[in-house]
């Protein structure tokens, strides 16, 4: 499987880029400017080379078989869940559970933690910024108990207020989710204030992670957090993986959530003895390939470095700013203090999803919509907005490209 080279040295965009395969295409007759990395990363040639490699010459059911190609599946898979673990600086392997990404992992979360503790009256905090994977579950959680979903107001900036969640920790808070990024505004929340607090008061807690570690370093047991969810197609891995980080003891108690093969010690009509962890949470053949190129991707990150990656975003993002702050009509949504790499933004009388259309005409993709967090749009009286998000390979030349876009779809479309 192909090695990765450590880059060492100041950060070098065109060695990064020519890793990614798919960025030497054109769109629509013009250089491919891929700007939505808030909803899937493009993936380099070490996590492809990883995925077809093991595709190639080890595949075989994990945890299962004696013969040689089992043995090198599972020690491949449980391999990459040692890069997880490393990546998130997690206590032990134990603590990491593949599935299939943040979705599953939040969900996971509210059935085997959440449903048979919560009792009528009990509340589950979120902030009113959550993407809706970390919304729905929780809604359907205090469908199935009775417990009560209460929402941390933002202000105009996207900033969750800390004073009012301070005043909404209650004797009845049981379980405190939240994004560690926003992925509508790309607020970046103080997230370990937020989880200081719930923890002094006994609450479970849970960090929404899917935007957070393809930009900066996590530390879950810095954190302190009881869960920590993301998604393996945000930080330049595969769909259909991603991993719920789990502190050992808060996993111990809870019982599983599916049932099936892999996450039992002995099976028979009299009662069923579960595995020990993770694979007691593990229940089914799981995503082999996609751990894999996970912990590929994981490998690829740590050669370059968060710290690294993160200035590099960090420049875009005020260059972007920069760049677009003179458009006509254009208004920011999401105008934190602390933001990771995304712009989202309006354009008086003109439409985003028609602006879309003629961005990607021009060879520019960015995602147009409500972005999964409705209740984002609402507070902010829009329907939608256009969001530019940008990842490691990103260039200067390309916002310049999208500033031109845009400039054109004005043109066109006012
Ligand atoms: N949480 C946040 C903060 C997200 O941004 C997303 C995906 C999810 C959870 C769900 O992740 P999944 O991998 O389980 O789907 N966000 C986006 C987005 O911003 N545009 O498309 C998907």
């Amino acid at each position: 499987m192909a090695a990765v080279r450590v880059m060492r040295g100041h950060f070098d965009v065109e060695r990064v880029r020519a890793d990614f395969p798919v960025l030497a295409r054109q769109v629509n007759g013009r250089p491919l400017a891929y700007l939505d990395n808030a909803a899937s990363a493009q993936q380099p040639a070490a996590v492809i080379d990883a995925v077809a490699g093991y595709a190639r010459a080890h595949h075989a059911n994990v945890h299962r078989g004696v013969h040689t190609l089992s043995q090198e599946a599972t020690a491949l898979y449980e391999a990459a869940r040692e890069k997880a673990r490393r990546f998130i600086n997690a206590a032990s392997t134990t603590e990491i559970i593949f599935l299939r990404g943040t979705t599953e992992a939040v969900n996971l979360v509210a059935q085997a933690h959440g449903r048979p503790r919560l009792k009528p009256g009990d509340e589950i905090l979120v902030s009113w910024l959550e993407h809706h994977s970390n919304i729905v579950p929780w809604q359907m959680l205090c469908g199935q108990t009775g417990a009560v979903l209460r929402v941390v107001p933002i202000d105009r900036r996207g900033v969750v207020d800390f004073d009012r969640y301070l005043a909404m920790l209650g004797p009845r808070t049981r379980i405190v989710a939240l994004a560690h990024v926003s992925n509508a505004l790309g607020t970046v929340l103080p997230i370990r204030a937020f989880l200081d607090a719930a923890r002094e008061r006994g609450i479970a807690t849970l960090v929404d992670g899917a935007q957070a570690v393809p930009h900066l370093a996590v530390d879950v047991q810095a954190l302190g957090c009881d869960f920590y969810a993301f998604s393996g197609h945000k930080m330049y891995g595969p769909t259909g993986i991603g991993v719920l980080y789990g502190r050992e003891r808060t996993l111990e108690a809870m019982t599983p959530w599916q049932g099936g093969g892999d996450m039992i010690l002995s099976v028979s009509f009299d009662g069923t003895t579960y595995n020990h962890l993770p694979h007691r949470f593990e229940a089914g053949t799981p995503n082999i390939a996609g751990a894999i190129g996970l912990g590929a991707a994981i490998d690829y990150l740590k050669a370059i470095g968060m710290e690294r990656i993160g200035h590099h975003e960090q420049e875009l993002l005020a260059y972007a700013t920069a760049r677009l702050a003179d458009i006509p009509g254009l208004a920011f949504v999401g105008t934190a203090p602390e933001k990771s790499s995304l712009m989202s933004f309006t354009i008086e009388g003109v439409h985003p999803h028609d602006l879309g259309t003629v961005l990607d005409s021009e060879g520019v993709a960015v995602r147009t919509g409500h972005h999964c967090a409705m209740p984002v749009m609402e507070y902010f009286g829009v329907p939608a907005t256009t969001r530019a998000s940008f990842g490691l390979y990103n260039t200067r030349a390309e916002i310049d490209a999208l500033r031109e876009a845009l400039l054109h779809a004005i043109r066109m479309l006012r």
